[in-house]
């Protein structure tokens, strides 16, 4: 399961579909194949392996770090394909929490093949937590990440704003947002800055791969804003109701969202309690005046404090980054 959860990670975080990974042993022990998941319309981890396997995987012991899936999507039913394939033996970690693909350990001990759940499970769920998130909740995961001086200001007064935080930092913050299936600002921060918000390589060319971006707000985004450029797709979502916006990205396979800002949406978003974890990039710098990271919470007195909880500190470079959550109620 170990070598199991290793293949899965190799897979694509961003994808809507789960990091997945397989192994098959002969029944010695003995390596036969491995296979993991390439992203949505590519074979299983489980078809992959089986495939690379063929008649070698009759009697083997499977090692998946998800159930094997039952039903017909953009491939074949994993479960069937491994009775089919005559494996011995199915040990998987994760049940899986997708209504519309589980059932395959019920497949699979229906057809007399010994079937074991749970080994590593924990593990397992952590490397896909988005993913599990939304399935869960029905919302992606939310980031929302920004950039301030140690007075929390987002910008100077004039409304300058590049750049708070170093070049370390930035790189750091460009794989993660890279990561992500969308990143998502506020009309706001289209008319103030003008952002690409592409993912961008070390040339400063965009990846190949770009998340979703999304503005989210109602006035009108200009045909020449730079977030409507061809280096990659673009949506714009109505604003008033953050629930109703991550439930359409949750309908496009989006599981973990990236919001950029700026401090009006932020701050709606807060509000609206959809923000899971806020990655807070700190320079060590003093602006005095000019736009805080958040606007207004509705918090006037010091009892009614929104405070967070702290799951890492780093440093890249000469600036903090604060890892935190939202502390479950
Ligand atoms: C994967 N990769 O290796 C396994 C998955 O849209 P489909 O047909 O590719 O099905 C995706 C679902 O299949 C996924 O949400 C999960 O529940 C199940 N198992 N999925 O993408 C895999 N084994
Ligand atoms: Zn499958």
């Amino acid at each position: 399961m170990e070598r199991a959860l290793e293949l899965a990670a190799l897979g694509i975080e961003a994808d809507p579909n789960p990091r997945v990974g397989c192994v098959l042993l002969d029944p010695d022990g003995l390596l036969v194949a491995e296979g993991w998941h390439q992203g949505a319309g590519t074979p299983h981890a489980e078809a992959m392996a089986l495939a690379i396997a063929g008649e070698r995987a009759r009697g083997c012991t499977a090692v998946v770090t998800l159930e094997p899936c039952n039903h017909t999507g953009r491939t074949g039913p994993c479960a069937k394909a491994l009775v089919d394939a005559g494996v011995a033996r199915v040990v998987f970690a994760q049940s899986d929490p997708n209504p519309m693909a589980a059932g395959g350990a019920a497949t699979l001990r229906a057809a007399g093949i010994q079937t074991e759940p749970g080994l590593m499970a924990d593990r397992v769920e952590a490397l896909n937590a988005t993913w599990n998130h939304v399935l869960r909740t029905g919302r992606p995961w939310v980031t929302w990440k920004f950039a301030g001086t140690l007075d929390g200001r987002s910008a100077a007064a004039d409304g300058s704003s590049q750049w708070i935080t170093g070049a370390a930092m930035r790189r750091v913050m460009n794989e993660r947002r890279a990561r992500c299936g969308a990143v998502v600002v506020g009309t706001g921060t289209v008319k103030a800055d003008d952002p690409r918000l592409t993912v961008r390589d070390e040339q400063d060319e965009p990846v190949q791969r770009q998340p979703l971006r999304v503005v989210v707000g109602d006035s009108p985004v200009p045909a020449a804003a730079r977030v409507r450029g061809r280096d990659g797709l673009y949506r714009q979502l109505p604003g008033g109701d953050a629930t109703a916006a991550l439930e359409a990205l949750a309908c496009e396979g989006i599981h973990h969202v990236w919001l950029e800002g700026g401090p009006t949406l932020a701050a709606a978003w807060w509000r609206a309690g959809v923000i899971d974890e806020v990655i807070a990039c700190l320079a060590p710098a003093l602006l005095g005046a000019g736009t805080a990271a958040v606007a207004d919470l509705g918090i006037t007195t010091i009892a009614d404090i929104s405070r967070l909880q702290l799951i890492d500190v780093e440093r890249h470079g000469d600036d903090v980054a604060l890892i935190l959550n939202r502390p479950t109620p």
